[in-house]
């Protein structure tokens, strides 16, 4: 590796960073060689009723398997997000919200903030809802959503966030399965200057959910709605009607905080379960030193609520630190592409945190809409979601960041909570790429198939030898499930499902799934899910996805589909498959290249060889491998003649 390919530490940020590299490499062999003492320290950044005196009781035997944290000590969310602060902090901005348009936007202090919690807590309660009932949140990016989830913390109840671009079907269903009689929307969210129809979505899906009983509605743009009397709700009507007191639950540290629906390789989402103390000492504790967060840093995460990304670091990870938190409604290119850097420039940003997908668009704009902007605020930034490309890892470097910001590639997932391998600003030297080295008590151990443990420089599937705090705690409602997907693979390890080479230096490089999960612009998407969209069109007999290499998003969806017998082909059909898929799943489903296939390879007991498909896709048909387990092998012939993505 050439040293240009090695950006250290810069000097005067390791002299101010909460590690810098003595501190870090102390602090994590204390972490592995005693979690107890090391998290029963650092535990004390959160304030519990009644402290804990147990720290960790884990086994990741798959016989066996429990995993608790904190577990005899008690303690509420949103007092550690708002209450506690209000005496040091009260008057401070807690949320700076940027609308859609950019003359929009308000800020909220601690203060505004614990009186709104409080008394939407209030309205929770008045509509019946209590400790461990699930709440379910379809929401646009607004000041309101975060409200809600802190009201729920407060009063114990369950939040299931559906990221607002599923469709009515995908709500329903997430709805369903973790049983919620609430759920909160608006009536319409905006992005890009176009309206999004929450409600009539919301309506749309509590047709099939008869115990939902009831919707309350944020007034956001005031657009026609339907209401439903008896069951519907206005949001700023029930608020006038409380009052701004509400004490805080006392909750346990095993008590479930949250549950959010991620995609898995088979086809229905998994409702990822979070609980309480570990949970919020994990996202406070990463979001203090990978952000290297200081009291009157203005920091931006441009995720949606509705994903891990802003449940852990828009909302509990800085609520929980006290720090100023930036909510932005909109998109990168509305209304140009200059905005991410103006609302830099507006906010004063220090701390920025995207994906991936995102610069590589922006990128394509080239630099102009960039350095137009000033960004002189920005001091560090951050990348989530997919592996970032050299390429774009080093545009957002120079361009972005002047060369003056490091970069922290965070790789992480929904059921990690949060960050568990990423740059410490003040104590790694970045490598373009490279997610770099573990966070306090993660201890990433490399595989091969055959569940051989792998030493020094190697590439293979990467897993966690023991649990952290934030790890979630099961698949709500199916805790077997939870065993098979994780623990089941690599006896006694967490398994992530990702794949990862580990270079000379101890360097993690994370190369994507393994497993038939794709990522579609920085969104987790099963290839099971879409194909069984796909074959619940009744011109459709059979149907398979796989990813394949797509410029900005990362990967595309490409779509192999077999017609039923008689049926004709058609650019027509081509479009209504697509548009059936968006309004099956949602618009990050929509597939990006259909491939009619009047046939898919199978081996001879049925099974379809998704290697040989995935080579088709990515266009790299010369080394399709094995081929000699084919029932037909003129099948995989036809496939490469005709392929989309030549
Ligand atoms: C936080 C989040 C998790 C999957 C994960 C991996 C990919 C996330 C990454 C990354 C390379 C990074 N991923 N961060 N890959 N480098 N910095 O994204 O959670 O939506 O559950 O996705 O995303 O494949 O397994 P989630």
């Amino acid at each position: 590796m050439s040293a240009k390919d090695l950006y250290p530490v810069p000097q005067e940020l390791a002299k101010t960073a909460w590690a810098d590299k003595t501190s870090y490499q102390a602090m994590y062999r204390a972490s592995v060689e005693d979690p107890d003492a090391f998290w029963g320290e650092h535990g004390k950044r959160i304030d519990w009723i009644k402290p804990y005196t147990k720290v960790k009781d884990v086994s990741f035997a798959k016989d066996d398997l429990h995993i608790k944290w904190f577990y005899d000590g008690t303690l509420n969310v949103s007092y550690n997000c708002l209450d506690r602060h209000l005496e040091t902090r009260g008057d401070s901005p807690a949320i700076i919200w940027e609308g859609d348009d950019p003359n929009d936007d308000k800020t909220l202090t601690y203060r505004e903030l614990h009186a709104e919690v409080c008394k939407f807590a209030n309205v929770l309660k008045a509509q019946g809802i209590k400790k461990g009932d699930r709440v379910t949140l379809y929401m646009p990016m607004i000041v309101e959503a975060a409200v809600a989830m802190l009201a729920c913390t407060r009063i114990g109840a369950i939040h299931s966030i559906v990221f607002g671009g599923f469709s009515p079907d995908a709500l329903a269903g997430r709805i369903r399965d973790c049983k919620s009689n609430c759920v909160i929307t608006a009536d319409e969210g905006v992005r890009g200057g176009r309206p999004i129809p929450l409600k009539a979505n919301t309506d749309a899906a509590l047709a099939d959910c008869p115990d939902c009983t009831t919707c309350i509605v944020v007034k956001r743009t005031g657009g026609t709605i339907n209401w439903v009397d008896g069951r519907d709700v206005w949001y700023h009507e029930a608020m006038d009607k409380v009052d701004a007191v509400c004490p805080p639950e006392e909750m346990n540290a095993e008590d479930p905080l949250f549950i959010l629906y991620t995609s898995g390789s088979t086809g229905q989402p998994k409702g990822v379960l979070h609980t309480t103390g570990g949970y919020i000492v994990y996202a406070a504790m990463t979001h203090r030193y990978v952000f290297d967060y200081h009291d009157g840093d203005i920091y931006w995460c441009t995720a949606d609520v509705g994903w891990v990304t802003g449940h852990s670091y828009i909302i509990y990870g800085p609520l929980a630190n006290g720090a100023t938190t930036l909510m932005f409604e909109g998109v990168p290119n509305y209304p140009t592409v200059s905005r991410f850097w103006e609302v830099c420039d507006k906010h004063n940003v220090n701390i920025f945190y995207t994906a991936p997908t995102a610069i590589r668009a922006l990128m394509r704009d080239g630099d102009e809409p960039v350095k137009k902007t000033s960004r002189k605020s920005l001091r560090l930034l951050g990348s989530v979601g997919e592996p970032i490309n050299p390429e774009a890892w080093r545009w957002y470097y120079d361009v972005v960041g002047e060369g003056r910001c490091p970069i922290v590639d965070t790789w992480w997932q929904t059921e990690t909570g949060g960050i568990l391998i990423s740059p410490l600003p003040g104590a790694m030297d970045l490598k373009p790429g490279s997610a770099t080295l573990p966070f306090f008590g993660i201890e990433p151990v490399m595989v091969d198939t055959e569940g051989a443990v792998l030493e020094g420089p190697c590439e293979g599937m990467l897993c966690i030898k023991d649990s952290w705090p934030g790890q979630m705690r099961t698949v709500y409602g199916d805790h077997e499930r939870f065993v098979q997907t994780y623990f089941s693979n690599f006896s006694g390890l967490y398994f992530s499902g990702d794949g990862a080479r580990r270079d000379e230096d101890g360097y993690y490089w994370i190369t994507g799934r393994v497993d038939d999960v794709i990522n579609v612009s920085g969104h987790r998407m099963g290839t099971a899910e879409v194909e069984s969209a796909l074959v619940a069109h009744e011109l459709v007999a059979e149907a398979a996805v796989v990813g394949y290499p797509h410029d900005i998003k990362g990967q595309g969806i490409y779509a192999y589909v077999t017609l039923t017998a008689g049926v004709a082909p058609s650019e027509e059909l081509r479009a209504e498959l697509v548009k059936w898929v968006r309004n099956e799943i949602g618009p990050i489903a929509t597939p990006d290249l259909i491939q009619w296939a009047p046939g898919l390879p199978k081996t001879r007991s049925g099974k379809i060889m998704r290697r040989i498909l995935r080579k088709v896709a990515e266009n790299d048909y010369a080394s399709l491998g094995d081929t000699s387990t084919l029932a037909e092998p003129a099948v995989v012939e036809e496939l490469i003649e005709n392929r989309m993505n030549k």
